[in-house]
């Protein structure tokens, strides 16, 4: 009797490793589809466009593994997820992946049994207050009514900060961005806090942006980047990959415009092991050769995505910061692909 329960509870737990072993790779390639979490919509990061086609930053990565693993970035389903139902969606499986100004943390990692798979922005929490209210440091909240969204770090940082500083402040808690703006804009809140980037696409959609400031303080690290479920190694590799593909692509000068050309073959080896014209990269991931080259020539390198969606020629407006290349004295810094 013991022993059949012993062995029972065996099999129950080699089924669920399995199943959470179970290839996602398979699975997309057999739906034809990734399935891929997003915001319920941030300006620059993840929004439909007027003909409904999802644009964006973060969006970019969800079509750059598609493109990557189906040859196809348009072969995506986008899933709007919310600061609290994210997780859920990615843990139950309705997801295969989450690219969503999600903050790499310990608890996230370790506890919900999610793997980061890198970090595609390097941010940290900011406060925006009316210019009106004449305040010059978040400091100066103490009192302060505050617009935050539930089941975000934005949310744990923020009890943080007004703790240290020993000032209180009252909570306004909201679901989405676009409620969060409407009850900021509608005085429901004296101050929003976020992710400085999210401020800025906030921001960047005022009427009259220049009648809000952004404080000077930066109270956390928010490294943003996406996450797969732990337990199916072989995806959460594609996924790395791909995003490093895209970071490569930039400093080894590989564009959407000269893809096509450097792919015929060139005198750099570490180009020419990326673009799938010498090794076997592509077939240990389980792909075809020119999986790299296919994310290139659809989404662009990471210059270009971050230029295209959220940089200073955009409405966003965001300088490449911590974002930069090494090269550039910033941290992003792709290991290397050999
Ligand atoms: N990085 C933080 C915050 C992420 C977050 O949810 N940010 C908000 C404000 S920019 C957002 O994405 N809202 C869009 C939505 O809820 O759909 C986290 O991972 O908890």
């Amino acid at each position: 009797m013991k022993k059949s329960l012993f062995f029972g509870a065996l099999t129950v737990a080699g089924l669920a490793a399995g199943a959470a072993a179970a290839g996602t790779l398979d699975d997309v390639k057999a739906r034809g589809k990734l399935n891929c979490g997003v915001t319920t919509g941030v300006p620059g990061f993840a929004e439909p466009d007027a003909n409904g086609v999802w644009q964006g930053f973060d969006v970019a990565v969800c079509r750059a593994v598609a493109a990557a693993v189906l040859s196809d970035p348009t072969a995506v389903e986008f899933v709007p997820t919310t600061g609290k139902t994210r997780f859920t969606a990615l843990a139950s499986g309705e997801i295969d992946m989450l690219a969503r100004n999600t903050t790499w943390t310990f608890s996230r990692d370790v506890d919900l049994k999610f793997e980061f798979t890198g970090i595609n922005y390097y941010d940290g929490q900011g406060f925006m207050v009316p210019k009106e209210l004449g305040v010059s440091s978040a400091k100066d909240l103490d009192g302060a009514t505050v617009c935050i969204q539930t089941g975000t770090t934005t949310e744990l940082n923020l009890a943080d900060f007004f703790r240290s500083n020993n000032i209180s402040y009252e909570p306004v808690p909201i679901e989405t961005s676009a409620e969060a703006q409407q009850q900021y804009l509608a005085g429901a809140c004296d101050v929003y806090t976020t992710d400085a980037s999210g401020l800025a696409a906030t921001r960047a959609t005022f009427e009259d942006p220049s009648a809000h400031v952004v404080l000077p303080e930066i109270v956390s690290k928010e490294p943003l980047g996406p996450l797969v479920r732990h337990g199916d190694h072989e995806w959460g590799d594609i996924v790395r990959w791909t995003l490093n593909a895209m970071i490569a692509a930039e400093e080894l000068g590989i564009t959407s415009a000269n893809v096509a050309e450097m792919a015929e073959g060139t005198m750099n080896p570490e180009i020419n092991r990326l673009l799938g014209t010498e090794g076997e990269l592509g077939a240990m991931l389980g792909l075809e050769a020119d999986w790299a080259r296919n994310v290139i020539a659809s989404v662009g390198n990471y210059g270009e995505v971050f230029e295209g969606n959220i940089g200073e020629t955009t409405p966003i407006g965001l300088a490449r910061g911590l974002n930069a290349q090494w090269t550039d004295g910033g941290l992003l810094y792709s290991p290397p692909f050999r």
